[in-house]
């Protein structure tokens, strides 16, 4: 399945064990873990089987980027960071402990929202080469620009893809994967939906359909 919910909001973990039964993963943003705390971004990914994914959009220094990890390490497969802080003394050290600790990086290469051109897509040759040395588990591109998804998987074969910027953003559900992304992620087209489980059941039939045409 190749459906990823989004958690930005603070739902509890009954609710997302329901939306989950058709996901395959969750990814836990800071919105609801600040306010919440640890223990709730600890109880989250116990509800979901499949992938688990932190997201606390880290863009610092190696060792703190560590330092705000290592307390969900036991909790989460995977963590996201942003590409444009480079290489030597962040990614590359951030890439070397989550290696030790069995867990996957996962950067993120071009971003959703208008705003990415003017930085992230202007600058992306360099980017991609951050990509290159820090050779990441996963890479997040924007399922609203499904042009720079299939560049992505032209240019990093080797990496697994995850687009957000499905249904609230504009996307529509399997666009990204028929550009080459194998996991869309989804956040409040499901969790602000009065009914979070119907709705991640259509979407992620929706999801499959498209896959079918286009495969
Ligand atoms: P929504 O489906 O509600 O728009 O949520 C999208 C999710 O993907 C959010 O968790 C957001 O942080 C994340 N995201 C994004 O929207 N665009 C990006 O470029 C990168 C992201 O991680």
């Amino acid at each position: 399945m190749p459906l990823i919910v989004a958690v930005d909001r603070p739902l509890d973990p009954g609710q997302v064990s329901r939306i989950c039964e058709y996901a395959d993963g969750v990814k836990v943003g800071l919105p609801p873990a600040v306010p919440r705390g640890a223990e709730w971004a600890r109880s989250i990914p116990r509800s979901c089987n499949g992938l688990r994914i932190l997201d606390f959009k880290l863009a610092d220094i190696g060792p703190v980027m560590l330092s705000i990890v290592e307390p969900f390490k036991d909790y989460y497969d995977g963590f996201i960071a942003h590409s444009f802080i480079g290489s030597n003394g962040a990614l590359i050290e951030l890439k070397e402990v989550l290696d030790e600790w069995g867990a996957k990086l996962i950067l993120v290469a071009s971003m959703s929202h208008e705003g990415s051109r003017e930085v992230y897509d202007r600058a992306r040759m360099h980017v991609y080469e951050v990509i290159e040395r820090v050779h990441p588990w996963g890479l997040v591109a924007p399922a609203t620009r499904p042009g720079i998804v299939a560049e992505l998987r032209a240019r990093f074969p080797w990496a697994r893809i995850l687009s957000p910027g499905i249904g609230a953003q504009g996307a529509r559900p399997g666009d990204a994967l028929c550009s080459g992304a194998d996991y869309e992620i989804v956040g409040r087209a499901i969790t602000g939906s009065p009914n979070p489980v119907d709705a991640a059941r259509r979407i992620r039939g929706e999801m499959e359909n498209a896959r079918s045409e286009c495969s």
